[in-house]
């Protein structure tokens, strides 16, 4: 057994307490996800991402940088920050999670008390020096979206190297002009950070590899139309989750190896669940990892999430970057593009996404959609009128949930879901 706790140490991190929360996170992994009946095999590399995720998975994209074969790590926290011009300029870029509460006290000398657990999270991995994604990261990039975000990287910024995005609020002709140079900007301040050039040929791989990623991720959620459902809402986040830190040509391996796997089964009629079971399709606010919470209440009450209109889901891949690109201002206005039409609530007005979650529980047969957000996030509360009025129209049974990464609602909601599937 390899001993990480050097490396943790060479990171600057806190490693008692980082021992226990690996602890901890392992786990609720084994009563979350291990506890699940008919897995498909092919999920046993996930089990792989996870066991890997702080450990393996570190010290991989440490010794690359090591070699030379990669030349900064660069972290994110949100969709509109374009993966590949990260990799095209010589980085490994990472999704930095803030999927649980930690160092709270800390958190709450620098942020409100009343802010979102996500934010929250992200601070609080940072103070409490437990997270070795954000320890590794040479560059953070943050994102002018949410008004808590926007305030929260002002304090980030004093603790790690940070560059913020601005995302425009609206969609149209010129604030994507506006957009495609702030695209252009964060990539000349990639290329300042890594000292590598984008190239056509770097950005045409770079494209070709996260599309490659995404085309996998489609096959994969094309199968959960069928019933009974070939994999777990649970196996499906967590393979969007992965997407954020895992090598992207190896997961997108594992990935085609379930879609495989699930289309298989589909045609065999094998299922996770019992065919019948209630079918969910989760609409709100990304999920983090380890915030595995309200999907693990919903399939342990016999229900099956079947897909997720969220950031931790169809909008990380329902979209290919157009590859017909062949300079380098080409290939970076398909990216802004590309990325322009992720569905975020911080766009109004954001049609595209109550289209998007109508049309997807048609697609996979939902039988119910859940709309969650996450507490004091203005922007998905009151966009859950607007979802409950489409859902309405379109004579989808709909619930609004507004939770946090707490465990105190667990009965609660476990209850108000149970009366749920049992209505549908
Ligand atoms: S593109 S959804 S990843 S911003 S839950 S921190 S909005 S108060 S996460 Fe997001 Fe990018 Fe949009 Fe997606 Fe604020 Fe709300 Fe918290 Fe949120």
């Amino acid at each position: 057994e390899y001993d990480f706790h050097p490396m943790w140490e060479s990171l600057g991190m806190d490693v008692p307490a980082h021992d226990m929360l690996l602890g901890a996170v392992g786990q609720m992994f084994g009563d979350v996800f291990l506890a699940q009946e008919n897995r498909p095999a092919s999920t046993d590399y996930l089990n792989q991402v996870v066991a890997g995720i702080h450990s393996g998975r570190i010290k991989e994209m440490l010794d690359k940088k090591a070699s030379g074969e990669a030349k900064k790590i660069v972290g994110s926290f949100c969709l509109y920050v374009p993966e590949e011009i990260v990799i095209a300029a010589g980085g490994i870029p990472v999704g930095l999670c803030s999927g649980a509460d930690w160092a709270t006290d800390k958190v709450e000398e620098h942020l409100p008390r009343a802010t979102c657990p996500l934010i929250k999270s992200f601070a609080g991995f940072k103070l409490g020096s437990v997270c070795p994604y954000i320890e590794s990261s040479d560059l953070v990039i943050g994102e002018n979206t949410c008004d808590g975000k926007k305030k929260a990287y002002e304090f980030m910024a004093t603790q790690v190297n940070m560059y913020t995005v601005d995302i425009p609020n609206v969609h149209n002709a010129q604030t994507l002009e506006l957009w495609k140079g702030e695209v252009r900007k964060l990539a000349e301040r990639v290329e300042q950070e890594t000292g590598q050039k984008i190239t056509a040929e770097s950005l045409k791989a770079a494209i070709k590899l996260a599309n490659d990623k995404r085309r996998a991720l489609q096959r994969l959620s094309a199968t959960r139309a069928a019933d009974p459902a070939p994999i777990s809402g649970l196996d499906s986040l967590l393979t969007v989750q992965a997407a954020f830190m895992d090598d992207a040509e190896r997961l997108t391996g594992a990935i085609n190896a379930m879609a495989d796997e699930c289309e298989q089964r589909a045609a065999d009629g094998v299922g996770v669940a019992p065919k019948g079971a209630k079918r969910i399709l989760y609409t709100g606010t990304p999920m983090a990892v380890p915030n595995w919470k309200l999907f693990n209440i919903i399939e342990k009450a016999g229900g099956v999430v079947v897909g997720e209109e969220a950031c931790t889901g169809s909008r990380y891949y329902k979209d290919l970057v157009d590859e017909s690109g062949e300079t380098v201002d080409e290939m970076l206005d398909a990216i802004a593009e590309r990325y322009f039409g992720i569905n975020c609530a911080i766009f109004t007005p954001n049609d595209g996404r109550i289209e998007d979650i109508v049309r997807m529980a048609r697609e996979l047969n939902a039988d119910g959609i859940i709309d969650c957000s996450l507490q004091f996030c203005t922007l998905y509360e009151m966009e859950s009128f607007t979802v409950e009025k489409a859902a309405e129209q379109a004579g989808i049974p709909f619930m609004h949930i507004t939770t946090d990464y707490a465990n105190e609602d667990a009965g609660q909601l476990t209850t108000r879901i149970e009366a749920f599937l049992e209505m549908l």
